[in-house]
């Protein structure tokens, strides 16, 4: 057990050989309990270098070990759901030596991702479509006549997911040769939630069910009749606590629960289910954190961890502490509090994401307004549909990428009835290292034209405040969408005002071009405007937009500069654009926001860059249109390839 990360490389004799091409299937039981030990240390010490996703990675070392063992890898295909806890499977297939560039422009993603290794058989960063993916793979394996092995890994978490248990249904029914594992450790980012959590407690509980069952067995099939008796009755109790049940009924073979640590009894296990026909299902019990003392007593805590920064050598001069900036998620979360203290019909919602959504807070004060539906987005938005038919008055936390889960349910179950529920969307925008899986770069386009909605786009911490406020209290289906990380460092005011629905701010008066700038950008286009001595504009409100102001603006520049993180395609100028257009306005129009492409893990910094979304590229292609539109000559700024390459 360890209590510390490394700091330096541990000693991986073993680990390094398969690094080096050796294969984990030639290894004995007692090597793979010293390759577990060394991919355990290695992955604390390389985690530590580089930050990342921690605790799964560590509670499924055994349960790797044993796959790449028993397995044919890559050619057996291992599916992995949502893909955080594989650290150890790329320190095991070839990535040991680039670990410490996870997540970082240009090295490891933090996800399996079919272009870096043939490892990694399935992208993954959203969960539950393991067993989806895993089934088609097994099925085009029956269909080309390939033998082939194919292997989903699911946590309890993404288990309650709802694709995922339509993948069990379907294969119950199919029967395709495949194997689910369950690594159920009773964590999702928080603690589990929900009836089927509580389902597998049960089981791993029905232990000592299990043992009694045999010893009855044994003693009632003496006597014919009573044992007929005790059959009927238990096939009644089994549909209450006997282990498996659900995935038997579903026409699963279950087998377990086992100890997932336990290697000796998980690589028999695996070997004695490898060639039996059907969909087969393995439970394995494990614990997030494994190995790590401080991780196995906060799991929550070391889901995700940062990298261990150097300590400075020498006497380091005394630094004046400055307060921090509150997260927008924390500007969320006080306001949520606040207002479920004001309305007493106000109750939150989070598809399993309590810590991220900075709801913490309000679930301990307010514990019996607080719902936490487990990662299942379309419940979530259609359970919100329901209480606010029926005088409650929902608000939904969810982030913008996972939100396109539940696309129909804000279509059919929100928009369409005009319902009132409240979405404060996070990790709107670039999110940084978590990359493209995770980037909410399209939820103003997903949003924007569906009828009856009001989106919002504050640009710092005090406007997401009262757009907050305002959307509440707003009769119909209102968002309002904030980035991940801290905002300008606005001050907020403790009091909450309504803003006017769709009306925007003009922050700066200027000549020839107006940026009209969509959310927090409007911090980089403000150094772009005062360069330029450009007008700016916060618009506030991308639906609906501020008609007055467009007109304003297209009767007095030359060129409207279009500004959002978000795909530039079906975004908030792509609004600007078609409201013009509608009221035949005609002036020369820029749209800047992402590029039609999926842009990869990197630091913030380096993403806006890539998307020519920081102030510097914002000044250089308004520069370089306008150049082109006049003919004006403009000063020649040095611009990098890649951001001249998006104007
Ligand atoms: C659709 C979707 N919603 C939410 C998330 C955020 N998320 C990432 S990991 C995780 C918990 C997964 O729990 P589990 O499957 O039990 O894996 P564990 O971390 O316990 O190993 C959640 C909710 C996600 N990745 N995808």
């Amino acid at each position: 057990m360890l209590s510390d990360i490394p700091v330096s490389p541990p000693s991986t004799p073993l680990l390094t050989a398969i690094d080096q091409g050796a294969s984990a299937r030639d290894l004995t039981i007692e090597q793979l309990k010293q390759l577990s030990e060394e991919l355990r240390a290695y992955l604390l010490y390389s985690v530590g270098q580089s930050g990342g996703h921690f605790g799964a990675g560590l509670g499924v070392v055994e349960l790797t070990v044993a796959l790449h063992h028993i397995y044919n890898t890559p050619h057996d295909r291992i599916v992995w759901d949502v893909g955080h806890q594989t650290y150890p499977h790329k320190i095991l297939t070839g990535r040991m030596q680039q670990m410490h560039s996870m997540r970082q422009a240009g090295g490891l993603a933090g996800f399996p991702k079919r272009s870096e290794s043939v490892y990694d058989t399935f992208g993954v960063g959203h969960s539950s479509t393991s067993i989806s993916a895993a089934m088609g793979m097994a099925l085009a394996a029956e269909k080309q006549g390939i033998e082939r092995k194919v292997i989903a890994v699911i946590g309890d978490g993404a288990i309650t997911g709802g694709m995922a248990i339509e993948a069990l249904a379907h294969a119950g029914h199919e029967r395709p040769n495949m194997l689910v594992i369950l690594n159920d450790n009773q964590m999702s980012i928080g603690h589990n939630k929900g009836g089927l959590a509580t389902y597998f407690a049960k089981i791993w509980a029905t232990k000592t069910y299990l043992g009694m069952r045999e010893r009855s067995k044994r003693l009632l099939q003496r006597f014919s009749f009573l044992w007929e008796w005790a059959k009927r009755t238990e096939e009644h109790m089994k549909g209450m606590v006997a282990p498996g049940t659900l995935f038997e009924e579903l026409g699963f073979h279950y087998i377990g629960p086992l100890d997932g640590h336990d290697l000796p009894q998980l690589v028999h296990t695996l070997e004695n289910m490898k060639d039996l026909e059907g969909p087969q299902f393995l439970h394995i019990r494990t614990m997030k954190g494994k190995g790590f003392t401080p991780a196995e007593e906060d799991p929550v805590g070391y889901h995700a961890i940062n990298k261990i920064e150097a300590k400075p050598k020498g006497p380091q001069p005394a630094q004046a502490s400055r307060p921090s900036l509150p997260r927008y998620q924390d500007v969320f979360g006080r306001w949520l509090c606040d207002m479920a203290e004001r309305d007493k019909r106000l109750v939150g919602i989070t598809p399993a994401m309590c810590e991220g959504s900075g709801m913490v807070e309000f679930a301990r004060r307010f514990t019996d307004r607080y719902y936490d539906v487990a990662i299942a987005e379309q419940h979530a938005l259609t359970l919100a549909a329901g209480m606010a038919c029926d005088g409650l008055k929902p608000v939904v936390a969810i982030y913008s990428t996972f939100l396109q889960r539940a696309y129909d349910q804000l279509i059919h179950d929100i928009a369409l009835q005009n319902l009132d529920v409240t979405f404060g969307i996070d990790r709107a925008g670039l999110v940084g290292q978590d990359g493209p899986t995770h980037h909410g770069a399209f939820d103003l386009s997903y949003m924007r034209c569906i009828p009856n909605m009001v989106i919002g786009a504050p640009s710092d911490e005090n406007e997401c405040r009262q757009m907050l406020y305002t959307a509440f209290e707003y009769p119909g289906p209102a968002a309002i969408r904030y980035p991940r990380g801290t905002g300008p460092g606005a001050i907020i005011a403790e009091q909450m005002t309504l803003l006017q629905i769709g009306r925007a701010v003009q922050v700066r008066s200027g000549e020839r071009v107006a940026i009209l700038a969509f959310g927090p950008v409007l911090k980089e286009a403000m150094a772009a405007a005062e360069q330029l001595n450009a007008t700016l504009v916060d618009m506030r409100w991308v639906k609906p937009i501020d008609e007055e102001m467009l007109r304003q603006a297209a009767a007095g520049h030359e060129l409207l500069v279009t500004l959002e993180e978000n795909a530039v395609a079906g975004g908030a100028g792509s609004g600007v654009a078609e409201w013009l257009a509608s009221q035949d306005i005609p002036v020369d129009i820029l749209h800047l926001g992402l590029p039609d492409e999926f842009i990869d893990h990197a630091e913030p910094a380096q993403q806006r860059s890539q998307a020519g979304l920081d102030s510097r590229a914002i000044a250089i292609a308004i520069r370089a249109r306008l150049a082109h539109t006049t003919g004006t000559e403009l000063p020649v700024i040095q611009a990098p390839a890649d951001i001249l390459k998006t104007i």
